[in-house]
Protein backbone atom coordinates (compact mmCIF):
# COMPACT_ATOMS: atom_id res chain seq x y z
CA UNK A 1 0.00 0.00 0.00
CA UNK A 2 3.27 2.51 0.75
CA UNK A 3 4.89 1.82 -2.01
CA UNK A 4 4.42 5.06 -4.00
CA UNK A 5 3.64 7.16 -0.87
CA UNK A 6 7.35 8.44 0.43
CA UNK A 7 8.99 8.07 -2.51
CA UNK A 8 6.72 10.49 -4.55
CA UNK A 9 6.78 12.87 -1.72
CA UNK A 10 10.55 12.98 -1.36
CA UNK A 11 12.25 16.19 -2.54
CA UNK A 12 12.18 20.52 -1.97
CA UNK A 13 8.02 20.13 -2.85
CA UNK A 14 5.87 23.03 -2.60
CA UNK A 15 2.56 21.44 -2.38
CA UNK A 16 -0.72 22.51 -3.14
CA UNK A 17 -0.95 26.08 -4.76
CA UNK A 18 -3.19 28.35 -3.80
CA UNK A 19 -5.05 28.33 -6.80
CA UNK A 20 -5.15 24.65 -6.96
CA UNK A 21 -8.74 24.28 -7.48
CA UNK A 22 -8.61 26.53 -10.51
CA UNK A 23 -6.36 23.57 -12.23
CA UNK A 24 -8.45 20.81 -11.47
CA UNK A 25 -11.26 18.72 -13.56
CA UNK A 26 -14.73 19.89 -12.61
CA UNK A 27 -16.07 18.19 -9.22
CA UNK A 28 -12.50 17.95 -7.80
CA UNK A 29 -11.41 20.12 -5.34
CA UNK A 30 -7.67 20.09 -3.56
CA UNK A 31 -7.56 20.22 0.78
CA UNK A 32 -4.95 22.78 1.03
CA UNK A 33 -2.98 22.76 4.06
CA UNK A 34 -0.18 20.54 3.87
CA UNK A 35 3.38 20.68 2.01
CA UNK A 36 2.66 17.10 1.22
CA UNK A 37 0.50 14.19 2.35
CA UNK A 38 -1.39 11.13 1.43
CA UNK A 39 -3.63 8.00 2.73
CA UNK A 40 -6.42 9.61 3.81
CA UNK A 41 -9.87 9.06 5.32
CA UNK A 42 -12.98 10.63 5.93
CA UNK A 43 -14.24 10.50 9.29
CA UNK A 44 -17.39 9.14 9.97
CA UNK A 45 -19.30 12.02 9.71
CA UNK A 46 -17.45 13.38 6.95
CA UNK A 47 -16.33 16.96 8.11
CA UNK A 48 -12.65 16.15 8.67
CA UNK A 49 -9.90 14.07 7.18
CA UNK A 50 -7.00 11.67 8.80
CA UNK A 51 -3.83 11.43 6.84
CA UNK A 52 -0.02 11.31 6.72
CA UNK A 53 1.41 14.85 5.84
CA UNK A 54 3.43 17.56 6.88
CA UNK A 55 3.44 20.83 7.30
CA UNK A 56 6.90 22.11 6.64
CA UNK A 57 9.13 21.32 3.83
CA UNK A 58 11.60 18.38 5.07
CA UNK A 59 9.44 16.73 7.92
CA UNK A 60 8.87 13.62 8.57
CA UNK A 61 5.20 12.38 7.56
CA UNK A 62 3.58 12.55 10.95
CA UNK A 63 -0.56 11.67 11.30
CA UNK A 64 -2.88 14.68 10.99
CA UNK A 65 -6.49 15.43 10.84
CA UNK A 66 -8.10 18.27 9.38
CA UNK A 67 -10.78 19.61 8.06
CA UNK A 68 -12.35 19.04 4.90
CA UNK A 69 -11.79 22.45 3.68
CA UNK A 70 -8.10 22.72 5.15
CA UNK A 71 -9.57 24.36 8.63
CA UNK A 72 -7.88 23.56 12.09
CA UNK A 73 -4.85 21.23 11.23
CA UNK A 74 -4.45 18.74 14.83
CA UNK A 75 -1.15 16.61 14.84
CA UNK A 76 -1.99 13.58 16.51
CA UNK A 77 2.05 12.06 17.16
CA UNK A 78 5.27 13.97 16.83
CA UNK A 79 7.93 11.29 17.35
CA UNK A 80 9.80 9.08 14.92
CA UNK A 81 7.78 8.40 11.32
CA UNK A 82 4.20 7.63 10.78
CA UNK A 83 2.11 6.03 8.02
CA UNK A 84 -1.25 4.58 7.28
CA UNK A 85 -4.06 5.67 9.95
CA UNK A 86 -7.98 5.62 10.28
CA UNK A 87 -10.77 6.79 12.23
CA UNK A 88 -12.57 4.60 14.72
CA UNK A 89 -15.84 3.87 13.55
CA UNK A 90 -17.55 5.71 16.17
CA UNK A 91 -15.47 8.79 15.60
CA UNK A 92 -13.97 9.46 19.06
CA UNK A 93 -10.82 7.91 18.23
CA UNK A 94 -7.51 7.42 15.92
CA UNK A 95 -5.53 4.23 15.10
CA UNK A 96 -2.13 4.72 13.33
CA UNK A 97 1.29 3.53 12.62
CA UNK A 98 4.49 4.61 13.66
CA UNK A 99 8.00 4.16 14.35
CA UNK A 100 8.12 6.37 17.33
CA UNK A 101 8.98 3.74 19.65
CA UNK A 102 11.90 2.22 17.95
CA UNK A 103 13.88 5.32 17.59
CA UNK A 104 16.76 2.47 18.39
CA UNK A 105 15.84 0.83 15.14
CA UNK A 106 16.84 1.34 11.30
CA UNK A 107 14.03 3.68 9.92
CA UNK A 108 13.84 1.73 6.54
CA UNK A 109 11.99 2.67 4.17
CA UNK A 110 7.47 2.34 3.48
CA UNK A 111 8.00 2.26 0.10
CA UNK A 112 10.26 -0.53 -0.24
CA UNK A 113 8.93 -3.91 0.76
CA UNK A 114 12.53 -5.07 0.98
CA UNK A 115 13.07 -2.59 3.30
CA UNK A 116 10.21 -1.72 5.52
CA UNK A 117 10.52 0.13 8.68
CA UNK A 118 10.37 -2.92 11.44
CA UNK A 119 10.57 -0.68 14.07
CA UNK A 120 6.62 0.21 12.65
CA UNK A 121 3.55 -0.32 15.51
CA UNK A 122 0.38 0.34 15.87
CA UNK A 123 -1.81 2.59 17.88
CA UNK A 124 -4.88 3.89 19.11
CA UNK A 125 -5.60 7.06 20.99
CA UNK A 126 -8.46 10.01 21.11
CA UNK A 127 -8.68 12.94 18.41
CA UNK A 128 -6.23 14.97 19.78
CA UNK A 129 -3.43 12.16 19.81
CA UNK A 130 -4.24 11.78 24.26
CA UNK A 131 -4.75 8.40 25.98
CA UNK A 132 -2.63 6.76 23.85
CA UNK A 133 -2.43 2.63 23.65
CA UNK A 134 0.22 1.00 21.97
CA UNK A 135 -1.13 -2.11 20.14
CA UNK A 136 1.71 -3.91 18.97
CA UNK A 137 4.73 -4.99 21.04
CA UNK A 138 7.67 -6.32 18.73
CA UNK A 139 10.30 -5.91 16.35
CA UNK A 140 8.39 -6.59 13.31
CA UNK A 141 6.58 -4.65 10.55
CA UNK A 142 2.94 -3.96 11.84
CA UNK A 143 1.14 -0.60 9.93
CA UNK A 144 -1.72 -0.48 7.35
CA UNK A 145 -4.27 -0.71 10.35
CA UNK A 146 -8.35 0.07 9.73
CA UNK A 147 -11.18 -1.25 11.91
CA UNK A 148 -14.15 -3.61 11.33
CA UNK A 149 -17.57 -1.55 11.25
CA UNK A 150 -18.69 -2.66 14.72
CA UNK A 151 -15.44 -1.20 16.03
CA UNK A 152 -15.02 -4.52 17.78
CA UNK A 153 -11.83 -5.70 15.45
CA UNK A 154 -8.90 -3.67 13.96
CA UNK A 155 -7.35 -5.36 10.75
CA UNK A 156 -3.90 -4.80 10.34
CA UNK A 157 -0.79 -6.13 8.02
CA UNK A 158 2.75 -7.67 9.47
CA UNK A 159 6.02 -8.51 8.14
CA UNK A 160 7.58 -11.28 9.48
CA UNK A 161 10.95 -12.61 8.01
CA UNK A 162 10.22 -10.70 4.70
CA UNK A 163 7.24 -12.29 4.50
CA UNK A 164 3.29 -10.14 4.82
CA UNK A 165 0.45 -11.12 5.84
CA UNK A 166 -2.96 -10.20 7.22
CA UNK A 167 -3.74 -9.70 10.83
CA UNK A 168 -6.59 -8.88 13.15
CA UNK A 169 -6.89 -8.02 16.93
CA UNK A 170 -9.44 -6.74 19.28
CA UNK A 171 -9.39 -3.44 19.82
CA UNK A 172 -7.83 -3.44 23.23
CA UNK A 173 -5.12 -5.06 21.35
CA UNK A 174 -5.90 -8.63 22.27
CA UNK A 175 -6.24 -11.68 20.40
CA UNK A 176 -4.28 -11.09 17.70
CA UNK A 177 -4.65 -13.73 15.30
CA UNK A 178 -3.39 -14.20 11.70
CA UNK A 179 -6.41 -13.96 8.66
CA UNK A 180 -3.77 -14.60 5.62
CA UNK A 181 -1.10 -17.51 6.08
CA UNK A 182 0.57 -17.19 2.49
CA UNK A 183 4.36 -17.39 1.81
CA UNK A 184 3.95 -16.74 -1.80
CA UNK A 185 1.85 -13.64 -1.68
CA UNK A 186 2.41 -10.18 0.11
CA UNK A 187 -0.86 -8.96 1.53
CA UNK A 188 -1.46 -5.49 2.86
CA UNK A 189 -4.06 -2.22 2.74
CA UNK A 190 -7.20 -4.36 3.52
CA UNK A 191 -10.60 -3.42 4.92
CA UNK A 192 -13.74 -4.68 5.93
CA UNK A 193 -16.71 -4.77 3.79
CA UNK A 194 -19.99 -3.54 5.25
CA UNK A 195 -20.59 -7.02 6.41
CA UNK A 196 -17.94 -7.09 8.97
CA UNK A 197 -17.34 -10.49 8.18
CA UNK A 198 -14.91 -10.16 4.50
CA UNK A 199 -11.91 -8.01 3.97
CA UNK A 200 -10.91 -6.39 1.25
CA UNK A 201 -7.15 -6.31 -0.15
CA UNK A 202 -4.30 -6.47 -2.62
CA UNK A 203 -1.88 -8.39 -2.73
CA UNK A 204 1.43 -9.55 -5.13
CA UNK A 205 3.06 -12.71 -5.35
CA UNK A 206 6.57 -12.36 -3.49
CA UNK A 207 8.32 -13.68 -6.53
CA UNK A 208 7.15 -9.86 -8.13
CA UNK A 209 8.36 -7.94 -5.34
CA UNK A 210 10.83 -6.03 -7.07
CA UNK A 211 9.20 -5.62 -10.48
CA UNK A 212 8.73 -1.89 -11.50
CA UNK A 213 5.16 -1.26 -11.58
CA UNK A 214 4.33 -4.13 -9.35
CA UNK A 215 1.87 -6.63 -10.36
CA UNK A 216 -0.96 -6.48 -8.07
CA UNK A 217 -4.43 -8.19 -7.97
CA UNK A 218 -7.50 -7.29 -5.23
CA UNK A 219 -8.85 -9.80 -3.50
CA UNK A 220 -11.21 -10.24 -0.45
CA UNK A 221 -11.40 -13.25 2.01
CA UNK A 222 -13.58 -13.87 5.15
CA UNK A 223 -12.08 -12.90 8.51
CA UNK A 224 -11.48 -16.31 9.57
CA UNK A 225 -8.57 -17.45 6.83
CA UNK A 226 -12.03 -18.71 4.11
CA UNK A 227 -13.51 -18.48 0.64
CA UNK A 228 -10.12 -16.15 -0.62
CA UNK A 229 -11.43 -15.30 -3.77
CA UNK A 230 -9.06 -13.17 -6.43
CA UNK A 231 -10.99 -10.04 -7.91
CA UNK A 232 -8.98 -8.56 -10.74
CA UNK A 233 -6.59 -9.93 -13.13
CA UNK A 234 -2.68 -10.68 -11.81
CA UNK A 235 -0.24 -8.98 -14.25
CA UNK A 236 -1.57 -5.70 -14.16
CA UNK A 237 -1.21 -2.87 -11.38
CA UNK A 238 -4.46 -3.20 -8.86
CA UNK A 239 -3.36 -1.65 -6.02
CA UNK A 240 -4.61 0.18 -2.55
CA UNK A 241 -9.16 -0.92 -2.99
CA UNK A 242 -11.34 0.61 -0.38
CA UNK A 243 -15.29 -0.55 0.26
CA UNK A 244 -18.15 1.48 -1.10
CA UNK A 245 -20.97 1.35 1.43
CA UNK A 246 -23.38 -0.63 -0.84
CA UNK A 247 -20.88 -3.43 -0.40
CA UNK A 248 -20.83 -4.28 -3.94
CA UNK A 249 -18.60 -1.58 -4.95
CA UNK A 250 -14.86 -0.54 -4.62
CA UNK A 251 -12.04 1.90 -5.54
CA UNK A 252 -8.75 1.08 -5.91
CA UNK A 253 -5.58 2.42 -8.13
CA UNK A 254 -4.26 1.35 -11.38
CA UNK A 255 -1.45 1.61 -13.65
CA UNK A 256 -2.23 3.04 -17.23
CA UNK A 257 0.36 3.18 -19.71
CA UNK A 258 1.58 7.14 -19.82
CA UNK A 259 3.79 10.02 -20.82
CA UNK A 260 7.53 8.82 -22.15
CA UNK A 261 6.16 4.54 -21.12
CA UNK A 262 5.93 5.87 -17.57
CA UNK A 263 3.40 3.66 -15.46
CA UNK A 264 0.03 6.92 -14.77
CA UNK A 265 -1.90 5.94 -11.68
CA UNK A 266 -5.68 5.97 -11.90
CA UNK A 267 -8.64 5.54 -9.63
CA UNK A 268 -10.96 3.13 -10.96
CA UNK A 269 -14.28 2.28 -9.67
CA UNK A 270 -15.35 -1.65 -9.52
CA UNK A 271 -18.40 -3.50 -9.47
CA UNK A 272 -16.44 -6.32 -7.25
CA UNK A 273 -19.97 -8.77 -8.86
CA UNK A 274 -19.57 -7.86 -12.55
CA UNK A 275 -15.87 -7.09 -12.72
CA UNK A 276 -17.15 -4.36 -14.57
CA UNK A 277 -14.28 -1.32 -13.95
CA UNK A 278 -15.29 2.56 -14.48
CA UNK A 279 -12.29 5.24 -14.64
CA UNK A 280 -12.46 7.71 -12.26
CA UNK A 281 -9.75 9.81 -13.20
CA UNK A 282 -7.54 10.99 -16.05
CA UNK A 283 -4.46 13.11 -15.46
CA UNK A 284 -0.90 12.05 -16.17
CA UNK A 285 0.43 12.95 -12.72
CA UNK A 286 -0.03 10.61 -9.66
CA UNK A 287 -3.77 9.49 -8.29
CA UNK A 288 -4.01 6.93 -6.10
CA UNK A 289 -4.87 5.79 -2.21
CA UNK A 290 -9.07 6.10 -2.67
CA UNK A 291 -11.01 6.17 -0.07
CA UNK A 292 -14.77 7.13 -0.06
CA UNK A 293 -17.10 9.02 2.40
CA UNK A 294 -19.44 7.08 4.82
CA UNK A 295 -22.26 7.54 2.53
CA UNK A 296 -19.79 6.94 -0.93
CA UNK A 297 -21.24 9.67 -2.34
CA UNK A 298 -17.23 11.65 -1.70
CA UNK A 299 -14.16 10.02 -3.20
CA UNK A 300 -10.89 11.23 -1.23
CA UNK A 301 -7.37 10.56 -2.87
CA UNK A 302 -3.98 11.91 -2.90
CA UNK A 303 -2.24 13.10 -6.33
CA UNK A 304 0.80 15.11 -7.64
CA UNK A 305 -2.13 16.60 -10.04
CA UNK A 306 -1.29 20.18 -8.61
CA UNK A 307 2.12 20.11 -7.70
CA UNK A 308 4.77 21.66 -9.69
CA UNK A 309 6.29 20.84 -12.75
CA UNK A 310 8.71 18.11 -12.08
CA UNK A 311 7.46 17.72 -8.64
CA UNK A 312 5.90 14.14 -7.13
CA UNK A 313 4.89 15.77 -4.14
CA UNK A 314 1.66 13.99 -3.47
CA UNK A 315 -1.17 16.31 -1.84
CA UNK A 316 -5.18 15.21 -1.12
CA UNK A 317 -8.37 16.00 -3.61
CA UNK A 318 -11.81 15.55 -3.14
CA UNK A 319 -14.27 14.10 -6.24
CA UNK A 320 -18.19 14.56 -5.80
CA UNK A 321 -19.05 11.54 -7.02
CA UNK A 322 -22.87 12.00 -7.21
CA UNK A 323 -22.89 12.13 -11.51
CA UNK A 324 -21.74 8.54 -11.36
CA UNK A 325 -24.15 7.01 -8.69
CA UNK A 326 -27.43 8.93 -9.92
CA UNK A 327 -26.88 7.98 -13.24
CA UNK A 328 -26.14 4.28 -12.65
CA1 LIG B 1 6.01 -3.98 15.20
CA1 LIG C 1 1.36 -13.66 2.76
CA1 LIG D 1 -3.13 9.76 -13.09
Amino acid sequence: MLAVLLAACAGPDRGVPEDASALLAPGIRAIPGFVSAAEAYFSPDGSRVICNGNLEEGEPHHTFTIGVDGSRPVRVNDRGEDACSFFTPDGKGILYSSTRDHPEMPAGSWHDANDYPQGSEVYACDLDGGNLRRLTDNRWYDAEISASPDGEWYLFARQEEGLLDLWRMRADGTEEQKVTSTPEWQEGGAFYLPDGETILYRAWRLEDQNRQPKPMALFTVKHDGTEMTQLTDYGSTNWSPYPAPDGVHCVFSKVYPGEKGRPNFEIVWLDMETGHQTRLTNDPAFDGFPTLSSDGRTLLFSSSRASPPGSRALNLFVMDLGPLLDGE
